[in-house]
């Protein structure tokens, strides 16, 4: 089959793939985006479990490039459920008119780049190769579903699923009995609803969760009204705070009150719902003292909550509060007040074995029609090292980042030209709004591959040097936090023998959006740019 020739190409249709093929596209480049599943969406095409919906509230949660989107679409609920985030997320492409420059079902298998012509060759599962000189990476954070390989998984005669690769036409529980291990964001999603129509439920839970109220409900059209009057300054606010996303962080130490003052702030919290609880207090991810206040606070609520003392125990996390995310539910904690549902602590008694029935734990054995996998993601590296990406000397990405992902400003990497990252490692990305990090990510990098294409320059590379800085600094702003102290996927720690380094930049996105502003501004300070004379000849 012969090569397609594009000037762009994109990896990934979600969120950020959308986006850079219509950036790209307005520049007029030729791109094209290749997307491993049948449709557009990314994580919310993948994610269709029941309960999947985002705790980032709708009116922040969306595109910001397009006043005359934000302004047409309705957001229905306060927190958008899966169904409705895929839903416009197929308006975009359609409206933008984007489908026909995606290639569907087309997972990239490989990214080789040419140093000679110095353009990207791809070839994907469909035998089709590509290139391109520029190439997009927008593969996603949380894309590459993590699967516990425990013994004996392969004579469990059960159904098994993955919350990450649920099966599009749903999965009736009714009169089963079901099990479930993971009680992440996607355990405690999809549990309550999965209680409600199974027979029987058992979670398997090997952490205990910290979890605050959503408080979702139908969107106030009163309040989306007034957001979408002045849509560009609520953006403005938005973009302004930390995680880029109005969550008003509290200005006091959490040790600066005292005890009645702290729970009527995190009462407030607590009833106005969803994450801005972590930000009740300015010190609850630097001060280990401040951050237990807020941690003994959720244990007090999961003791009102679950009427069974001894389960209330088990599920009272003993970890740094948010150090894992902190999730946000609907009914998760009440969940095991009913009666067909069954705790089980496989910390404490952890599991041996899948058996063709269920499986067996140190202590007891389970039987369950389908085992659900809430067992979350090979975060934030695992879909870019799911394809054999190399670089300049035929180097593998996998073996430049063995000792972890190493980025300039999680936008780049030494080594590999003209490749960018979207919210890759070294950027804010997961510990921000993602759509708002996404398209902050794209306008830059769009902005640079129209800078290069207008002064004839071929390539554009990450200097080591700046590479080592960006990480140490990335290190370094972690290492101030109370996030390397626990084991998180953050750190890259659900996942065995994964380096453990601590991955997002939290440094907060205002200050990360001008650092890469002031890079740009700076003539692209930290990379090297080359205009080679002889490919311009061939090319004209
Ligand atoms: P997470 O947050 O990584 O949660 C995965 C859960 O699965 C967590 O409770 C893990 O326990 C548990 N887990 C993973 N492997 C195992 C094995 N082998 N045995 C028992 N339990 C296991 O993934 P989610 O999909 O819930 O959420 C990911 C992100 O998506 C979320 O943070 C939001 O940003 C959206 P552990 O804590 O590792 O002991």
């Amino acid at each position: 089959m012969s090569e397609t020739e594009v000037d762009a190409l994109v990896v990934g249709a979600g969120f950020a793939g959308l986006y850079a093929l219509h950036r790209l596209r307005g520049l007029g480049l030729k791109a094209k985006a290749l997307e491993a599943g049948a449709g557009v969406g990314g994580t919310w095409y993948w994610n269709r479990y029941p309960g999947a919906r985002c705790d980032v509230e709708s009116l922040e949660y969306s595109y910001q490039f397009s006043e005359a989107l934000q302004q047409d679409w309705e957001w229905t609920e306060r927190y958008a459920a899966q169904p409705e985030i895929l839903r416009y997320l197929e308006h975009v492409a359609e409206r933008f008119g984007l489908k026909p420059d995606i290639e569907l079902s087309t997972r990239v298998q490989s990214a080789h780049f040419d140093e000679a012509a110095r353009r990207w060759r791809l070839h994907t599962s469909r035998g089709a190769d590509y290139s391109a000189r520029w190439l997009v990476m927008a593969t996603g954070c949380l894309s590459r579903p993590n699967k516990p390989t425990l013994p004996g998984l392969d004579r469990y005669l059960g159904r098994v699923l993955h919350t990450g690769e649920w099966p599009h036409e749903g999965v009736d529980f009714s009169g089963q009995s079901v099990g479930v291990v993971g009680t992440g964001s996607s355990g405690i999603q999809c549990i309550p609803e999965i209680a409600q129509q199974a027979a029987r439920l058992y979670v398997f839970q090997r952490t205990p969760t910290y979890s605050v109220p959503a408080n979702n409900g139908p969107l106030d059209p009163q309040l989306q009204r007034r957001v979408k009057a002045e849509y560009p300054a609520f953006r403005a606010r938005s973009n302004a705070q930390a995680g880029a996303a109005q969550f008003d962080p509290g200005e006091t130490s959490a040790l600066a009150v005292d005890e009645a003052e702290r729970n009527r702030v995190y009462d407030e919290r607590w009833a106005r719902g969803g994450l801005p609880f972590m930000l009740a207090f300015s010190d609850l991810f630097t001060d280990a003292e401040a951050n237990a206040t807020a941690a003994a606070y959720v244990r007090g609520k999961i003791r009102e909550i679950v009427a069974d003392p001894q389960t209330a125990e088990r599920l009272s996390p003993r970890h740094t509060f948010a150090c894992k995310r902190l999730c946000a539910d609907t009914g998760y904690y009440a969940t095991f007040n009913r009666p067909n549902v069954t705790l089980v602590d496989v910390g404490a008694d952890p599991i041996q074995t899948l058996t063709p029935e269920g499986l067996q734990t140190a202590s007891r054995t389970f039987r369950f029609d389908s085992l659900v996998f809430a067992t979350g993601f090979d975060a934030m590296t695992g879909a870019l090292l799911a394809i054999d990406v190399r670089g300049r000397g035929g180097r593998p990405l996998a073996d430049a980042w063995a000792a972890g992902p190493r980025t300039y400003l999680g936008l780049a990497t030494a080594g590999f030209p003209n490749l960018f990252m979207v919210s890759g490692p070294g950027s804010p990305s997961v510990l921000s709004n993602m759509v708002a990090s996404i398209e902050q990510h794209v306008n830059w990098i769009a902005d640079c591959i129209g800078a290069m294409a207008a002064t004839g320059a071929q390539a554009i590379e990450a200097q080591p040097e700046a590479q080592e800085a960006w990480v140490d600094e990335v290190n370094a702003i972690a290492g101030a936090t109370l996030y390397p102290s626990c084991n998180s996927w953050y750190l890259g720690a659900n996942v065995p023998g994964k380096t453990r380094v601590f991955m997002p930049y939290a440094g907060g996105f205002p200050a990360y959006r001008q650092r890469c502003d002031d890079v740009a501004a700076q003539g692209y300070a930290g990379f090297r740019i080359d205009r080679d004379r002889t490919l311009e000849r061939k090319e004209a």
